[in-house]
């Protein structure tokens, strides 16, 4: 087999969901950290425009087939690797699957997670700098109305597209992880069925194998979150 390259930054959500759809479907990768900082190869450098030309990652090389865009890496690795599947077949599964990667990638991402993940968990954990409340206080309305969107599309169902594990709760579970200490979005998220979603996806194997780095502090179950 080629070797599958995953090129990301340590702390990346998105880089997550990737190295996730690989744990669950036992295939083996290897993870090539693009350093944070103007140095050449370092992130948003020509090196790392060249495998990606937005300066994003995560990036995946699957034997020189080069890929970006993690919906399409997922979708790309749930083609190549059949195994443990993950996309439903069924109509409005597929719909609940895509809708919620679609109010990810086109709104949460850029209006919260970007916004408040910097400012509250990066910035602080990793620079030691006091976090910008107005960028914060900006972004919690659109953080309450993703959650409730979110909140609609799973339903009852124990997984975002109904009975089974999809992209969707891969993608979108990293991503709250990353919000979870900031006491804001905690109380939003209290006594919703998107809670007991998120305490279901943070025991899962591939999350529990895949922990973010320890210095942003992240919990680790429900109970440590709670205790926060
Ligand atoms: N739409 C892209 C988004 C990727 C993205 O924004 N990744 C973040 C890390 S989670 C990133 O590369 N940030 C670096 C930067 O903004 O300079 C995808 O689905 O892969």
């Amino acid at each position: 087999m080629t070797e599958i390259v995953v090129h990301g930054i340590a702390f990346s959500p998105y880089v997550r969901s990737v190295i996730m759809a690989l744990q669950i479907k036992g295939v083996p990768y290897r993870v090539q950290l693009i350093e944070l900082g103007a140095m050449p190869g370092g992130l948003g450098s020509a090196e790392h425009r060249q495998l990606h030309p937005f300066g994003r990652v995560p990036i995946l090389d699957d034997g020189g087939f080069r890929i970006f865009e993690t919906q399409a890496i997922l979708r790309y690795l749930d083609a190549r690797f059949p195994q443990a599947p993950l996309q439903p077949t069924e109509p409005q599964a597929l719909g609940r699957m895509c809708q919620a990667i679609g109010i990810l990638d086109c709104y949460m991402f850029s209006q919260s997670i970007r916004p408040i993940g910097a400012e509250r968990v990066v910035k602080p954990a990793l620079m030691g700098a006091a976090p910008d409340e107005a960028v914060v206080a900006g972004a919690l309305p659109a953080t309450a109305i993703c959650i409730s969107a979110l909140e609609r599309v799973l339903g009852s169902d124990p997984f975002l597209a109904g009975e089974a594990l999809s992209m969707a709760d891969l993608m979108i579970a990293p991503q709250l992880h990353l919000l979870s200490p900031v006491p804001e979005v905690r109380a939003m998220l209290e006594g919703t069925r998107l809670l007991a979603w998120f305490e279901r996806m943070l025991a899962h194997p591939a999350m529990a194998a895949t922990p973010p780095p320890a210095e942003l502090g992240l919990p680790v179950s429900l109970r440590q979150l709670q205790a926060a």
